[in-house]
């Protein structure tokens, strides 16, 4: 168990996974956290990056800051996804390591096991086969994050673990139709389209593939849990373990927000890995489960985007 009075360093406190951890951890009473935001800190230049840890000297990083986006974001953009996540994590683990930090978590994603790999998605499936063209730079980025951890531990005793999230949502996700993932996309198209009285909402793709969805809540405290107990630098996924078709997640979306019109699907859009449900066995037998159902957190986020941006 870690120290409540451990100084802990969460990189990317302003993102959707970062300012969850941040905020649990403030709630489980640890009293030293340190944040730096991008203005001061650009963790994609090693020399900010070792003058900012040689000041701080962390004992605990949590590194949840990480370029992330949606299908089309992913499918557009792969260059700056695989070079930034590379750089930041390349400099995080290595000055984390360098300047004493005793523990790192790192924060990959499902999309890091193979496109056809036998669900549910086991920690063992990775590298077994070929990735999802739409996100493997991306992919290919955090397993090379997961692999130096595993080096870093093996070749110097660095105390690094990381956990492989499904697919989160939350209140503070990004909601921008162009880069966001689908859940705070449908969200905000339902929501805009009740508002507007329109007769349609276009879903991406066939609507026919699966996702695991997991609230950012669960995840926070799932960091905690592992950071507490897991001692290993194999990867350990944290998802509910169930998952539905995109067209039962718009369904849900619609009735959460009382849009009464159709939905259409738009097959000109990419439809991605075809399924990704991770076995969420490890981590059930450490003892830890997810507690927020989709059912409500759904109307939750739904909530807060009406509050934040229909205002
Ligand atoms: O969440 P999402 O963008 O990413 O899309 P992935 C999931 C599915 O929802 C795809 C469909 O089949 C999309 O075509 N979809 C339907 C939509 N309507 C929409 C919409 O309006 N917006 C979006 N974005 N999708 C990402 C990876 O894959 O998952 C990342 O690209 C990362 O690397 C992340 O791993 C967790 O689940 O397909």
């Amino acid at each position: 168990m870690i120290a409540r009075d451990a100084k802990v360093y969460v990189a990317g406190h302003r993102g959707l996974v970062g300012g969850a951890v941040t905020r649990r951890l403030a709630r489980a009473g640890f009293s030293r956290v340190v944040t730096a935001p991008r203005e001061r800190l650009d963790l994609t230049r090693r020399d900010e990056v070792d003058r900012f840890f040689e000041a701080e000297r962390p004992d605990v990083v949590v590194l949840a800051a990480a370029k992330v986006g949606g299908i089309l974001a992913n499918d557009m953009y792969p260059a700056d996804f695989i070079r930034d996540n590379l750089l930041i994590q390349t400099h995080v683990i290595d000055a984390a390591h360098r300047f004493g930090a005793s523990r790192l978590l790192f924060l990959g994603s499902s999309c890091i096991y193979p496109k056809h790999a036998e669900q549910p998605l086991k920690e063992e499936a990775l590298l077994s086969g070929p990735l999802e063209p739409t996100n493997s730079a991306y992919a290919i980025a955090k397993i090379a994050g997961l692999e130096m951890c595993r080096a870093y531990a093996r070749q110097h005793g660095f105390g690094a673990i990381c956990a492989m999230p499904t697919n989160l949502y939350g209140d503070d996700d990004n909601f921008d139709l162009a880069t966001s993932h689908v859940l705070p996309a449908l969200i905000r198209k339902f929501c805009e389209a009740k508002a507007r009285g329109d007769a349609r909402v276009v879903v991406w793709g066939t609507g026919t593939v699966r996702r695991e969805l997991l609230h950012v809540d669960d995840l926070a405290d799932a960091c905690l849990f592992l950071l507490d107990h897991q001692t290993s630098s194999d990867p350990i996924n944290v998802g509910t373990g169930s998952d539905l078709t995109i067209a039962e997640l718009a369904e849900r979306v619609r009735r959460a927000v009382g849009f009464e019109g159709a939905i259409e699907y738009d097959r000109s859009k990419p439809d991605g890995t075809p399924r990704k449900v991770l076995d969420v066995s490890r981590l059930t037998a450490l003892g830890w489960r997810a507690q927020i159902p989709l059912d409500d957190g759904i109307p939750g986020v739904v909530r807060s985007f009406r509050e934040r941006a229909m205002a």
